[in-house]
């Protein structure tokens, strides 16, 4: 049977990020996707215009319909808003027999709040702990544990305070650093560098989601962790060259273009 990954997530209207990145992502990757939404936002190339959660209930619901019928080889997290969303999914993921990928996003790509700063040590506390993989950008890492990354020498001293909350992995996403696209991927002894040269492309939006899936789809297929993280930077790397232009402002990465490619599968 086909690998069947889990989005737990929020709603972009615009299509780049999101439940909508994931199961594009999923798509391009040959797993099938599945989503539990969390909230929905009013999104467009210029930023957030609403947000609106989903009640607790409705947010169980989804997923016990997915997990008990369907079955999940993997599981993804991306905003997840408020602190009771955010404990009601930890305690969900951490019954579920499957990696799961938290990505634990903060703010959009224009700085607009996606997770009150209420659920902040929900996310400490509660969701690392049950994380096979945590996938923090330099941000959520100085939001979550206060150390600030202002260069790749830093990057070993971020990994060690978010893999101190629980995270089995942590892959520190140094992005937005200047230079080559290179972040560290760690379970507190083994180390991997990933390293990508910079692509000169504003067309950004959406890349934290669709790395997480890509990882998570890895995942379900079975591949170990540095396995699925080294394929799914290879993935996000193709689709943020790929990125295009859409509406006035920031347009999404691509998640297509794997598939366009000679021999895509
Ligand atoms: O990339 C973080 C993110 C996650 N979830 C939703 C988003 C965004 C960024 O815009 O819109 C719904």
């Amino acid at each position: 049977m086909i690998p069947r990954v889990l989005t737990v997530a929020g709603s972009d209207s615009g299509g780049g990020a999101g439940i909508q990145a994931d199961l594009k992502t999923m798509l391009a990757l040959g797993v099938h996707g599945m989503s539990v939404i969390t909230a929905v936002t009013a999104q467009n190339s210029l930023g957030v215009q609403g947000a609106w959660e989903l009640p607790v209930e409705a947010v169980r619901a989804q997923y016990r319909s997915v997990v008990d019928d369907i079955g999940v080889q993997a599981v993804k997290t991306g905003m997840l808003a408020s602190a009771e969303l955010v404990e009601a999914v930890a305690e969900l993921v951490s019954g579920t027999d499957a990696p799961a990928v938290v990505d634990p996003v903060g703010v959009s790509k224009h700085g607009d709040p996606l997770l009150a700063a209420t659920a902040l040590e929900s996310v400490r506390t509660r969701l690392l702990p049950v994380a096979t993989v945590a996938t923090p950008n330099l941000d959520e890492v100085a939001q979550l544990t206060g150390v600030r990354v202002d260069s790749e020498d830093d990057l070993r001293q971020a990994a060690a305070a978010v893999l101190a909350y629980g995270p089995r992995w942590v892959l520190i996403k140094g992005g937005h650093l200047s230079g080559d696209a290179l972040d560290l991927l760690t379970d507190g002894s083994a180390e991997h560098w990933l390293r990508a040269p910079r692509h000169d492309n504003r067309h950004t939006h959406g890349t934290g989601c669709t790395l997480a899936s890509a990882i998570a789809s890895g995942l379900a297929k079975g591949l170990t962790v540095p396995e699925a993280v080294r394929e799914a930077k290879e993935y996000v790397t193709g689709a943020i060259a790929a990125g295009f232009r859409l509406g006035a402002g920031i347009g999404p990465v691509d998640h297509g273009w794997a598939l366009r490619r000679p021999h895509a599968g």
